[in-house]
C-alpha cells in the first residue's frame, strides 16, 4: 500500500510540471524539425566511419554516387521543404543554429523538471519502487491490446504501462539523445576517442541519434493519441489546470480552448521560425549564434585532439572541386615546383616557403577522424608541418589572434549556389589557440602519399578538433591578423559568409 499523502502528492499536476511539459513539447518539436534539416545535408546513415556509398543502412535520397567523375558531398545534399524542416531548403548552417539553440533550452527545461521532480518528492510518480510494476504493466498492455481502456482508478496518476513509458523517456531516451549528440561533436571526439568508440564510432552515434529521434516521434504519436482516446476529459484537465482543489471549477470549455490554443501556438512558432529565418539568414545566424557560441567556448574551446587511430578509411568523401584557375593548373603541371606558401601580416619576418622548405621542417604524422559539418566522416593518416613551427619561424606577434588561410580555389568550386561569391577565394579564419594545438598541421601527405589534388594538393590545413569546413585545402597564404571582420563578409570564413555556418566549428 502507498501512503495516503504520497497518493495525493503524486496525483496532482503542479504548475511547474504543466509548464515544463509544454516547453518540452515546443523545444522538441523545433529540435526534430531542425534535426531533419541536418539529416538532409547528408541523407545517408551508416554503421561504419568511412561512409562508403552503398554501405548505408538507411538513406533518404535516390541519388547514387557516380564513380566516373568527382562528386562532392555537397552535390549529395538534399533540399527539404520548410513545412517539414527548420528552416528548410538547404540551410544546413541555420538548421544547426536552431538545433543547438533549442537543445540548450530543451536541456535547461529538462534540468529544471528533474530537479523539481526530486525536490518535491514527485519522482515517485515516474520511478517504479517495486518490481511488480512489470507484471502490472503487462496486464495494462493486454487491456490495450484487446482494444479496451483501463478504468480511471488505474491512473495513480499514471497506469503502470504509462509510468514505465514516461520513466523510460525521461530517464533513458532523453539522456541517450544527449549522449549520442555529444558523441558527434568533433572536439569531443578528438579529445575522447574512446567515448565515441563505445557508441560504435561517429556514424554509430549519428545512427543511434536518429533512432532516438524515431523513438521520440513514436512516443509522441502514441502519447498524443492516447491523451485523446483514454479518459480525454481527465487528461486535458490535468495537462492544463491540474487537479488540485479548486481546479475543477474551471469550465471544460475554457480548458479545451487553452489546450488546442497552446498546440496552435507551437505550430505558429514553428512556422514563423522557418519563415523568418529564411527571410533573415544573416540576422538569425547572429542571434542564435550569440546563445550557442558562449556555451561552446566555455565547454569545448580548451579540448585538444588526442587521436591515434590504427586504420584508415577505405573511402573518403570530398568537398569542394579543385581550383580551376590557370595559375593553379600551371602549378600542377610543374608538380608544384613553383609553389610558395606566403606567410604575412602580424609577423616579424614574412615567409615564402616552397614545398621543399616545408618538407625540410619537422614533420608530424597523425591518423585522425575527419568530420564534415554535413555528417559524413572518414579516417586518414596525415603528415605535415606543425603549425607552431611556421609560427615560430615567422615570429608571430602577440597581437595576432587569427590566422586567415586563403585557398587557390574560388567560390565557384566550393559552393556553386553562391553566384555572387564565385570569384571570391575560399578562406577560413583559425583562432590562434587552435593553431597551437598539437595536432594542428599543414598536411603535405595523406595516407603516406603526397596529397591528392581533390584533397588539397599541395598543402592543406588539419585542425583536428574542428569540423571539416575550417580545414582549407589548396592553401595559398596565411595572414596573421587581430580580427577577421575585414575579410569579405566578415563572418570568419567562406562558409560562414555564404552558407551561414556558425563559427563554433567544435560542434
Ligand atoms: N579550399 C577549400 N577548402 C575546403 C573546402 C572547399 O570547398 N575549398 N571544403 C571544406 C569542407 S566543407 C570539408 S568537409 C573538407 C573536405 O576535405 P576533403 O575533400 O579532403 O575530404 O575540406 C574543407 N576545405
Ligand atoms: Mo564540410
Amino acid at each position: 500500500m502507498v501512503e495516503p499523502h504520497v497518493v495525493l502528492a503524486a496525483s496532482d499536476f503542479p504548475i511547474w510540471i504543466r509548464i515544463t511539459h509544454y516547453l518540452n513539447l515546443l523545444f522538441m518539436f523545433l529540435l526534430m524539425r531542425a534535426g531533419l534539416q541536418i539529416l538532409m545535408a547528408h541523407p545517408r546513415l551508416y554503421w561504419n566511419t568511412s561512409c562508403k556509398p552503398g554501405s548505408e543502412w538507411l538513406k533518404f535520397t535516390r541519388a547514387s554516387v557516380p564513380t566516373d567523375r568527382l562528386y562532392t558531398a555537397m552535390d549529395d545534399e538534399r533540399s527539404i521543404s520548410p513545412w517539414l524542416a527548420l528552416p528548410g531548403k538547404e540551410e544546413l548552417g541555420l538548421g544547426r543554429h536552431w538545433h543547438f539553440f533549442c537543445a540548450t533550452f530543451w536541456m535547461l527545461t529538462g534540468l529544471v523538471y528533474v530537479v523539481l521532480l526530486f525536490a518535491t518528492g514527485e519522482w515517485s510518480r515516474l520511478i517504479p519502487t517495486s518490481w511488480d510494476i512489470f507484471p502490472r504493466a503487462w496486464q495494462t498492455a493486454l487491456i490495450y491490446a484487446s482494444f479496451h481502456i483501463p478504468p480511471a482508478s488505474d491512473f495513480r496518476p499514471f497506469d503502470p504501462l504509462q509510468q514505465l513509458a514516461y520513466a523510460g523517456v525521461v530517464f533513458l531516451l532523453a539522456p541517450f539523445q544527449i549522449v549520442t549528440a555529444f558523441a558527434m561533436s568533433p572536439a569531443v571526439e578528438a579529445r575522447f576517442p574512446w567515448f565515441v568508440k563505445l557508441l560504435g564510432g561517429k556514424q554509430g552515434a549519428r545512427s543511434l541519434h536518429f533512432i532516438g529521434l524515431a523513438l521520440w516521434a513514436l512516443f509522441g504519436i502514441v502519447h498524443i493519441t492516447l491523451v485523446f482516446v483514454v479518459h480525454f476529459q481527465d487528461n486535458v484537465r490535468n495537462i492544463i489546470v491540474g487537479n488540485s482543489p479548486g481546479a475543477e471549477q474551471v469550465s471544460f470549455t475554457l480548458v479545451l480552448v487553452i489546450f488546442f490554443g497552446s498546440f496552435a501556438v507551437v505550430l505558429l512558432i514553428a512556422a514563423w521560425a522557418s519563415w523568418y529565418t529564411l527571410g533573415h539568414l544573416r540576422r538569425m545566424q547572429h542571434l542564435l549564434g550569440a546563445v550557442v557560441d558562449p556555451i561552446r567556448k566555455l565547454s569545448m574551446q580548451r579540448l585538444t585532439s588526442k587521436q591515434h587511430y590504427k586504420r584508415v578509411s577505405s573511402y573518403f568523401w570530398t568537398n569542394g572541386y579543385p581550383p580551376e584557375t590557370d595559375e593553379y593548373k600551371r602549378l600542377v603541371e610543374t608538380n608544384f615546383a613553383d609553389y610558395r606558401l606566403e606567410v604575412s601580416g602580424l609577423v616579424e619576418t614574412p615567409l615564402s616557403l616552397s614545398l621543399d622548405d616545408l618538407r625540410q621542417m619537422s614533420q608530424h604524422a597523425q591518423t585522425t577522424l575527419h568530420n564534415c559539418i554535413q555528417g559524413w566522416s572518414g579516417i586518414a593518416a596525415w603528415t605535415g608541418v606543425p603549425l607552431t613551427e611556421v609560427l615560430q619561424r615567422c615570429g608571430a606577434s602577440p597581437r595576432a589572434k587569427y590566422l586567415i588561410f586563403t585557398s587557390y580555389q574560388q567560390g565557384k568550386q566550393s559552393f556553386p549556389h553562391a553566384t555572387h561569391a564565385w570569384e571570391r577565394p575560399f578562406y577560413e579564419a583559425l583562432p590562434m589557440d587552435q593553431a597551437t594545438h598539437p595536432q594542428t598541421i599543414l598536411a603535405l601527405e595523406m595516407n603516406g602519399k603526397p596529397l591528392p589534388i581533390e584533397h588539397g594538393a599541395p598543402v592543406r590545413l588539419r585542425a583536428e578538433t574542428y569540423l571539416g569546413y575550417k580545414m582549407v585545402k589548396w592553401v595559398r597564404s596565411i595572414e596573421l591578423v587581430e580580427e577577421y571582420t575585414q575579410f569579405w563578409d566578415g563572418q570568419g570564413g567562406f562558409r560562414e559568409d555564404n552558407q551561414y555556418y556558425g563559427i563554433s566549428a567544435e560542434i
